[in-house]
């Protein structure tokens, strides 16, 4: 009977000791290196640490926190067993392999519930805003543009689609949207949270938010339209348009001169430029032929038309 247990009692035991050491290997996560031209990012995000989530959270960390990697004190207070902790890096393969194997899975359990709390949390919609953090550089891309609405006047149908490249939800709360020299103003939330954005998702600003008056287009924030600074308008012949953080770093910005903006269709750009560097190029824009219910073209907060 005990020669029948030996076997799979010491295969159990090198298993765990094998998990363990891979456990262990288990890289950290990467944080925004998937971007081209990370090497140009400004520390952006200076105001981060007085977000008001970073002290409400209860060991879910907010993606991309820059304190992901280090200890977390918090972490401790929820183990039971604090010594277990200061061990792990050194004597955990040797102790594996002499514990029994009710030890074996409470280290196990703590190692594997310390690696979980570093993964980027995957929150659905109703729990965004807990995670939501400002956005860095590189993050959010102007991606389509209601320059010169035909439908309904330019003060009520203008309206900026800017895409969560990054994969974390974001949060443009305190943002702005401003141009070279003339026109900055804080976007306006159309309602609680309505300025946080999933990973690869769309938030869209408008110059009104009614659906009705500003030809057919769901609104996630509003800008004060205004041609004389203090407020923003994009200019049908010669302008600019710039995502500002609160701190004023430009985040991202598109600038056009004439011929580029089309009566009655907003501007896209196209899928393969969806970078902060690659939408500069006006070549990778063109006009949206999806019709909106009032009659001008565009994709707000959808993907765009593809050009060709
Ligand atoms: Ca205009
Ligand atoms: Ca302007
Ligand atoms: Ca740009
Ligand atoms: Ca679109």
């Amino acid at each position: 009977m005990y020669r029948c247990l030996a076997t799979p009692l010491l295969f159990t035991a090198l298993s765990v000791g094998c998990m363990e050491y891979d456990m262990q290997r288990i890289p950290e996560q990467e944080e925004g290196n998937w971007f081209e031209d990370a090497k140009d990012r400004t520390p952006v995000v200076e105001d981060e640490d007085d977000s008001p989530e970073d002290d409400s959270d209860n060991g879910g960390d907010a993606p991309g926190d820059s304190d992901t990697d280090a200890p977390d004190p918090d972490d401790d207070q929820d183990r039971p067993d604090e010594d277990d902790s200061n061990d792990d890096s050194n004597d955990d393969s040797d102790d594996d392999s002499n514990d029994d194997s009710d030890d074996d899975s409470d280290d196990w359990d703590w190692d594997w519930d310390d690696d979980d709390d570093s993964e980027p949390d995957a929150p659905g919609p109703g729990e965004s805003s807990g995670t939501a953090r400002a956005p860095g550089y590189g993050e959010m891309v102007v991606t389509e543009l209601m320059i010169d609405p035909e439908s309904v006047p330019d003060r009520d149908g203008e309206w900026v689609e800017i895409r969560n490249t990054s994969a974390y939800w974001v949060d443009l709360s305190g943002h702005r949207l401003g141009d070279d020299g003339v026109d900055d103003v804080e976007i306006e939330s159309t309602s609680t949270d309505s300025l946080v954005v999933r990973p690869g998702g769309y938030t869209v600003i408008c110059a009104v938010d009614d659906y009705w008056d500003n030809g057919g287009v769901e609104c996630d924030g509003t800008f004060r339209y205004w041609t004389f600074g203090g407020g923003f308008a994009m200019s049908n012949t010669e302008d600019e348009v710039m995502l500002i953080s609160p701190g004023g770093y430009i985040l991202d910005g598109v600038a056009w001169g004439e011929d580029f903006a089309v009566v009655g269709a907003a501007m896209g750009l196209e899928a393969s430029a969806h970078t902060v560097g690659d939408n500069d190029a006006l070549e990778s824009w063109c006009d949206q032929w999806s019709w909106l219910p009032l009659g001008d073209a565009g994709t707000p907060s959808e993907a765009n038309d593809s050009c060709w």
